[in-house]
């Protein structure tokens, strides 16, 4: 393997590049991984049991660690409330301390009960939006004693039927309870503002895309940023086009990775979109914005039959592995290319890069700090599954 990386390692100082800046750029890149991805999941069409899927926050964190463990780059996890509710949050800092992890997002829910029927915040109802606002205090003040840095916010608020509601009210309600929320956040902590075109509202949503978002987060202040989660656009969409703007713009705040091939259907990261996804991380490099401190990389997966902690790992190191690819795209070439309109040069300098092999370079970032060079069948052999179901399988 040693040889393999030489070899690797002459062929991007052809390209311009220094393996060392490789290996330097992988040391700060780190994925969150979701607590709610390590539970029984389902469709609306059926749960299939999963027994020894993680039953409350504590068991989520036990495999998050796994993942963590088996990846070496996953030491950060996002959670949901309600979904990860505990009596008191005052142990779980240490809970997750030790076992190496630490919640970097908290995720208010504000689409599972009733009174949400006609919308959260942007409700016609003050009474219904005060609720919102007072579940997303909650959560601030859990992030307050975890010193958690992202409250991180999806809204399913919308109209299913044109008359339904009045657009232009609704964005100012919505914007009322954002400054609200936003006032009381600590210093801290941002808000990351996600969007969604569709579902579970079909008529209208009110935070659709990336530009009403935008608005949103240059109306609230620096501590608002956008978060994209790939499974949230209209086919078709060139989402590394949006990075690179909301880049541009210095408002990207992080990414929920996932797969779709159809709607928001929460695939494992990498099952499909893998040359999207290296185009995305191309804009991220040269916008200097690939740095897990400036962009809170979080995956949002959540399966009916996979595996969950399986599909994790897999998760995590395709993400690292499309990331490390995009780390060997000769950017001056690319320029060059550009400058002179030469577009064969400059698509298959993109071409030579993704399907530059780097698995070299990942097996030695990996002995370097003692990981599994394979981290999905070691974890797969390390006989923890068995161990947990005897615990977990009532
Ligand atoms: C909504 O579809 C979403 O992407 C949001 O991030 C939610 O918080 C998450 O899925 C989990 O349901
Ligand atoms: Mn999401």
């Amino acid at each position: 393997m040693v040889d393999e990386l030489d070899i690797l390692t002459k062929k991007l100082e052809e390209r311009n590049i220094k393996i060392e800046t490789i290996f330097q750029k992988l040391e700060n890149f780190k994925i969150a991984t979701p607590s709610w991805g390590y539970s029984e999941g389902g469709t609306r069409f059926h749960v299939f049991r999963d027994k020894i899927a993680a039953r409350d926050l504590m068991e989520r964190l036990e495999d998050a660690a796994q993942v963590n463990k088996f990846t070496g780059i996953a030491p950060e996890v996002a959670i949901h409330i309600p979904w990860d509710k505990v009596d008191t949050f005052n142990e779980i800092a240490d809970y997750s301390q030790n076992l190496g992890l630490k919640i970097t997002a908290i995720n208010p829910n504000l689409f599972q009960e009733e009174e949400y029927k006609f919308g959260s915040i942007t409700n016609s109802k003050i009474e219904i939006r005060e609720k919102a606002i007072g579940h997303i205090m909650e959560c601030i003040d859990i992030g307050r004693i975890l010193r958690i840095p992202y409250l991180s916010l999806w809204f399913a608020d919308g109209t299913n039927f044109p008359g339904q509601g009045d657009f232009i009210k609704r964005k100012k309600w919505m914007l009322q309870s954002l400054r609200e929320v936003y006032s009381a956040m600590p210093d801290f902590m941002s808000m990351l503002l996600e969007y969604k075109f569709f579902e579970p509202a079909f008529y209208h949503t009110d935070l659709p895309d990336w530009g009403q978002s935008y608005i949103f987060c240059k109306n609230l202040g620096e501590r608002a940023k956008v978060l994209v989660d790939l499974g949230h656009h209209p086919q078709g969409t060139n989402i590394e086009f949006i990075v690179a703007n909301l880049i541009d713009e210095d408002i990207l705040g992080g990414f929920h990775l996932n797969c779709r091939k159809y709607g928001d259907d929460d695939l494992t990261t990498g099952s499909l979109n893998i040359y999207e996804l290296f185009l995305i991380f191309q804009e991220l490099i040269k916008g200097n914005a690939d740095d897990y401190r400036k962009t809170a990389f979080m995956l949002d997966q959540s399966h009916n039959i996979k595996p969950k902690i399986e599909a994790m790992i897999q998760s995590v190191i395709s993400t690292q592995e499309i990331y490390t690819k995009a780390l060997t795209i000769d950017n001056k070439y690319l320029e060059e290319a550009q400058e002179n309109q030469d577009i064969i040069r400059a698509e298959s300098c993109l071409k030579e890069a993704f399907f530059t092999d780097v698995s070299s370079i990942l097996i030695k970032y990996r002995e370097d700090k003692n990981i599994p060079k394979n981290p999905l069948k070691m974890f797969m052999d390390s006989g923890y599954k068995a161990q947990i179901s005897k615990k977990r399988n009532i």
